[in-house]
């Protein structure tokens, strides 16, 4: 059987807000992440909220899906007695070494972070960043180059600012363009020899279903929502144009949340459905940020919803001639949409995913596996777009057992890994797929993004903490630990 090419970069997936911990630790300020409490598969995560002029307190539930929409005048704030998982999270900021040499001894090639900007610019207007922020991921990437681990830095990864919602009303405001802008020029320049990969906005499309996170919006409606995806889109491509600027070497991805949609029968209404579905919740984003246009159906929906983007000259070009050299994106599983209700019941997953799938077997959140995705997916974008491809994150959130022994025997893992890596070779052998690479989510054990829950794991290693963050953080590698090590030494050919 064909091997995966030469240079394929196997490794791992993390986000700040979910791993790293130390949030007011080095000079960081506060995030959204850092005021949402946990939650569960039932319990929507929370965010406390206060009117400053009447003292008027309330909670508001991030309900997937649902459009935000705070009381007026309130603003997020800490609730008392109240435990948070980004505080701590898995504690990256003081374990990185023991994790870095754990990814090591898997034969890691790359590793996927993000960069918490509230750590570099705590105060987003200053003209100077704080060095101990930028200290610490220098360590980080010195650290990871010691082992000839590549960095994949995401810049934001639902890494909002307080000060972005608070002063700037979140990513509506087109002042926050160059504010970002700032921030990336400010890595990339110095971290220039050290970090070949960047993403600029994980899930950019995540902004459909939640909105609080990633945009910033404390009230959402069509105009807003539409401005800070423009936002957006021009602060990567300034950014694409700044590291064109600070070295050639660099290479800025875009990252979508992507799933293969499945119209749900033959009926041809079921079919423009699932069609209409991928293009407005998936695929438009793409159109722009690595096609650079926006699609004559995006206009359209504009239109219809008295929307009216506030641009400048010369921006068409600019979103044109700064599309992002790849396209990378979260896979998980698939969609399935139509317009009868069979009563299958609905999905679960990081989108919308729509019915259930008779066909899949799902985890205790109700994200099914499924066996041929990847390969899918990876035709559909490569057929649309033509750019080379990366996925950045996949895997399976499961409730690992701690034997007696302290073994962990997470058979599941290693059977969806086995399944998905095998779609991803047949798409690069049989399709001739350009892939680049393949970062399994949360390869150390972290915090749900979606529940807030530590017992929803995706790692390779498992960490000592529970959905309260009590426990050691000590580290033990699972079954899954030795499979992948294997999978990465035969080059993707030993799937036993
Ligand atoms: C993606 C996010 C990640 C991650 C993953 C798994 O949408 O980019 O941050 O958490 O989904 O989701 P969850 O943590 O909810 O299981």
């Amino acid at each position: 059987m064909s091997k995966f090419p030469k240079d394929f970069l196997w490794g791992g997936a993390t986000a700040a807000n979910q791993y790293e911990g130390g949030y007011n630790e080095g000079g960081k300020a506060l995030t959204i992440s850092d005021v949402t409490t946990a939650g569960s598969h039932t319990q929507p995560r929370r965010i406390g909220w206060v009117i400053p002029e009447t003292g008027e307190k309330g909670v508001y539930q991030m309900e997937f899906g649902k459009p935000v929409s705070f009381p007026e005048g309130a603003i997020p704030c800490v609730m008392e007695d109240t435990y948070y998982p980004s505080h701590k999270a898995t504690d990256f900021y003081h374990h990185y070494k023991e994790d870095i040499a754990l990814m090591a001894e898997m034969g890691f090639k790359t590793f996927r972070m993000s960069i918490a900007w509230p750590r570099i610019f705590p105060d987003l207007a200053s003209e100077t960043p704080n060095e101990e922020g930028l200290k610490f991921y220098e360590n980080v990437f010195d650290e990871l180059l010691k082992y000839g681990i590549e960095p994949l830095v995401t810049l934001a990864h639902f890494e909002i600012p307080i000060e972005l919602v608070l002063k700037y009303g979140g990513w509506k405001n087109r002042e926050v363009i160059d504010l970002f802008v700032k921030f990336s020029t400010t890595v990339m320049k110095r971290f220039k020899g050290k970090v070949k990969y960047y993403l600029t906005f994980n899930e950019i499309n995540m902004m459909e279903f939640m909105q609080i996170g990633t945009i910033g919006l404390l009230e959402v409606n069509h105009q807003t929502k539409a401005q800070s995806a423009y936002n957006q889109f021009m602060a990567s491509a300034l950014t694409v144009k700044a590291a064109r600027e600070i070295d050639p070497e660099i290479k800025v991805g875009m990252m979508l949340a992507y799933q293969p949609i499945y119209g749900e029968t033959c009926d041809p209404a079921d079919q423009l459905f699932a069609l209409k579905i991928a293009q407005e919740q998936f695929l438009w984003y793409a159109d722009v940020q690595v096609g650079g246009r926006y699609p004559n159906f995006k206009l359209k929906e504009y239109e219809r919803n008295g929307v009216v983007l506030d641009t400048r000259e010369g921006e068409a070009e600019i979103l044109e001639k700064y599309a992002c050299d790849f396209l990378s994106f979260s896979c998980y599983g698939s969609g399935v949409q139509g317009t009868h209700d069979d009563g299958t019941g609905r999905a679960g997953g990081n989108g919308l995913m729509g019915r259930k799938n008779p066909y899949l077997n799902a985890n205790a959140w109700g994200w099914a596996t499924d066996p041929n995705c990847l390969r899918i997916a990876l035709n559909q974008l490569y057929d649309r777009y033509h750019k080379p491809l990366w996925i950045v994150e996949n895997g399976i959130g499961w409730d690992d057992k701690v034997e007696e022994d302290g073994s962990i025997h997470d058979t599941y893992r290693i059977d969806y890994l086995r399944a998905n890596i095998e779609s991803m070779r047949d798409a690069i052998n049989l399709d001739g797929i350009p892939l680049m690479g393949y970062t399994m989510w949360g390869c150390i054990d972290l915090v749900s993004a979606g529940t807030g829950e530590m017992k929803k794991r995706y790692g390779f290693v498992y960490v000592d903490m529970d959905d309260q963050g009590n426990g050691t953080l000590k580290r033990s590698k699972k079954d899954s630990f030795y499979y992948y090590k294997k999978v990465i030494a035969s080059q993707g050919e030993d799937l036993d």
